[in-house]
């Protein structure tokens, strides 16, 4: 049984090299024990980029540390495995420079160069439109044959037929329509896309972003047996002040019409959330204030990526379609980038 007390120093290291990963365990191993660390802004990002730069989601993470109580060398073979045996080192080198305020080695900022002059994805009148709007489509940011062997991992993950609607229903997907599916090679092709890197690229202003390793989602058309899932409209950030730029954004695996469970978002929003959280009387839950009358179903092909401003309330929307919709989630953001952890 690993020791739940002490909470590691980032500089210190394991097998791996990795910088803050030994910290990041020790600090899951003492929760799991009751000892919670007050959490810092600092921290709080360093554990996001250590997970989003080792190709780790979150909630998979979580979970591993949380059932099986490695000790820190199991820890480490657990994220060798994910990676069949090999990580990446420019991308360890990365991550050690930021924990300890270094600069990157050449290699890196000649490829984050090599980025920064790719030509632009988005042109004059997507920009525009995602001034006012908060959201852009990508189109074809991946080929359709890449978001179709996408989509045929999913079902083969899933255990089901894309035309035999019955086999839709046979077993719970995860938590609602979110499945924690995130290692297969055509995900992880998907995560690798220039278009989609270019495009985050010119929202932020730095092609030097970092990736999630998100899940995928299958809203199949509703049934009386099973209604909508969700998500209904919400946001991920906090609603308290300070507020600060951020994005999310999905890539649509299989052809989607508006009716058939398409993202929904309210255009815009990104323009009034302030004054509107403002003006709320006292003592109003922003949350519950129902927004349904103003979300647009944002329709898409196979191949097409969404990214939205996260200010816009956002979710999925009731599939009344004749086939699932089927997404996969992905989000950049630079090393600066920081969520307010006083949650509102
Ligand atoms: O799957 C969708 O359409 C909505 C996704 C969503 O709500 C989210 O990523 O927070």
């Amino acid at each position: 049984m690993p020791s739940p007390l002490v909470i590691s120093r980032t500089d210190e290291t394991g097998e791996l090299g990795v910088q803050h990963l030994k910290r990041y365990w020790s600090q899951a191993i003492a929760r799991r024990n009751g000892i919670f660390l007050e959490q810092t802004e600092r921290n709080w990002r360093f554990d996001n980029l250590l997970l989003n730069g080792l190709g780790l989601p979150l909630e998979e993470t979580i979970q591993y540390l949380g059932q099986h109580a490695p000790s820190f060398p199991e820890f480490e073979q657990w994220i060798l495995r994910k990676h069949n045996g090999q990580l990446d080192s420019l991308q360890i080198d990365r991550l050690n420079s930021v924990f300890s305020g270094q600069p990157y080695p050449p290699a890196l900022q000649e490829s984050l160069q090599k980025l920064e002059q790719e030509p632009d994805v988005l042109n004059a009148d997507d920009l525009a439109f995602w001034e006012e709007n908060g959201y852009v489509i990508i189109r074809g940011a991946v080929s359709r044959d890449q978001a179709r062997a996408t989509e045929l991992a999913v079902w083969e993950a899933l255990d089901m037929a894309p035309y035999e609607s019955a086999t839709w229903y046979q077993r719970p997907i995860g938590k609602g329509i979110m499945m924690e599916f995130y290692h297969h090679p055509t995900l992880q092709a998907n995560r690798q896309s220039k278009r989609i890197q270019k495009a985050f690229s010119q929202l932020w202003g730095t092609a030097d972003l970092w990736k999630t390793t998100d899940r995928t989602s299958f809203n199949p058309p509703e049934t009386p047996f099973l209604p909508f899932q969700g998500p209904h409209l919400h946001w991920d950030m906090s609603l308290e002040p300070p507020f600060s730029f951020g994005t999310q954004g999905l890539l649509y695996l299989c052809d989607t019409p508006a009716e058939q469970g398409a993202f929904c978002c309210v255009p815009g929003f990104h323009r009034t959330l302030e004054p509107w959280l403002r003006s709320l009387a006292p003592g109003t839950d922003p949350r519950r204030v129902n927004l349904d009358e103003q979300a647009v179903p944002i329709a898409a092909n196979a191949g097409d990526f969404v990214i939205w401003h996260h200010f816009l309330p956002h979710g999925s929307s009731p599939n009344r379609g004749t086939y699932p919709r089927i997404v996969q989630y992905l989000n950049m953001y630079p090393v600066e980038f920081k969520e307010n952890i006083a949650w509102r």
